[in-house]
């Protein structure tokens, strides 16, 4: 039988400081947890709306709130957080201590699909703690290349934990003891891809350079790409940020006319960037439409941000047809 790894040991190996392995050890603890929560469903009566909304003006989940709780209990609890942010709180939170680390988290991505059991997840990036003052909001606005580490959970089929520290991105599977074990070591994300995830739906209020893209795309092996492309759309960008580090493939949210004022609906410090720094981290690139993603100076917490990620070739097509306009 082949043995696997376990995060433990995994952690134990990585040249991080311990300090940082402590806030991923914690992460990954909680994500269990969640994990648990998630999967009992209706029988611990977590499923449904909670009637309130978050900062966004989005309806909470009974589990937005409760994972959400979960976490930021844990992390208040680790000595190396000094604060932490999350999608559902509306300002940063110290935890009291200086130095170490700041988390931020959307703690149940995707929670629309939660209540038809479909695929939803965790997701955090980790960050340098200012080391003389207890951390601000303004201590958290750092380029996205500034993290430390970043991560998803996906509670899924199997639950996989997908995790990048010093080097490359790796992935781990929960077995029934609740212990992550290293089954996807060295992900790397196919250079080319026939498929796309994009919210078709949105079609009309798209700006040209997305119309142009897509509809090469669907003009198939009749059309400018000289070949056919597939479409898949889960509504949870861990679910489909893990198809494109499994097999390739483009994840686009961009802006669109809906909301003009809206830069996009995808949140830059929570969301965008640490899904970016593992996508980059797994050879695959991540960009707004010009700029890379992780090279965007944060001007609020929760600003959001248009996303286009995956398979390299991919997104340097979709960023010549930005360019082109
Ligand atoms: P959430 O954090 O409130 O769950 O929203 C983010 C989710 C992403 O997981 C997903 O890619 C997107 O919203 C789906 O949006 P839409 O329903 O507009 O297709
Ligand atoms: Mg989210």
């Amino acid at each position: 039988m082949t043995t696997f790894v376990d995060l433990a040991a995994w952690l134990a190996a990585e040249p991080a400081d311990a300090a940082l392995k402590d806030v991923v050890q914690t992460v990954a603890t909680t994500c269990a947890q969640i994990s648990r929560v998630v999967a009992s469903g209706a029988l611990s009566g977590s499923l449904g709306a909670a009637g309130s909304t978050n900062v966004q003006d989005e309806e909470q989940k009974k589990l937005d709130v409760i994972t959400n709780d979960m976490l930021s209990d844990a992390l208040k609890g680790c000595a190396a957080v000094a604060g932490l942010a999350s999608e559902e709180l509306e300002q940063v939170e110290p935890t009291g201590r200086v130095g170490g680390y700041l988390v931020t988290f959307d703690p149940l991505d995707g929670s629309s699909n939660i209540d038809v059991n479909v695929s939803v997840g965790t997701i955090f990036s980790v960050l340098p703690a200012p080391a003389d003052h207890a951390p601000a909001e303004a201590d958290f606005l750092q380029l996205g290349r500034n993290q430390v580490a970043a991560g998803y959970a996906v509670y899924g089929p199997q639950t996989m934990l997908v995790l990048t520290l010093s080097g490359g991105v790796n992935g781990f599977t929960l077995n029934a003891d609740g212990q992550w074990l290293l089954t996807h070591p060295a992900i790397a994300i196919k250079a080319d891809t026939a498929e796309f995830a994009i919210n078709m739906s949105n079609q009309r209020h798209w700006a040209p350079p997305v119309r142009r893209y897509i509809d090469g795309c669907l003009q198939g092996k009749d059309g400018p790409r000289g070949k056919n492309f597939n479409m898949r759309w889960v509504a949870s960008m861990v679910a489909d940020v893990h198809r494109i580090m499994m097999r390739g493939g483009v994840f686009m949210y961009p802006w669109d006319a809906r909301e003009p004022d809206k830069p996009g609906k995808l949140r830059l410090m929570y969301e965008a960037n640490p899904m970016s720094l593992l996508v980059e981290r797994a050879g695959g690139k991540s960009t707004e439409a010009v700029i890379d993603i992780l090279d965007i100076q944060p001007t609020k917490l929760h600003q959001r941000v248009p996303v286009v990620l995956g398979s390299a070739n991919e997104v340097e097509v979709i960023r010549a047809e930005a360019k082109a306009g």
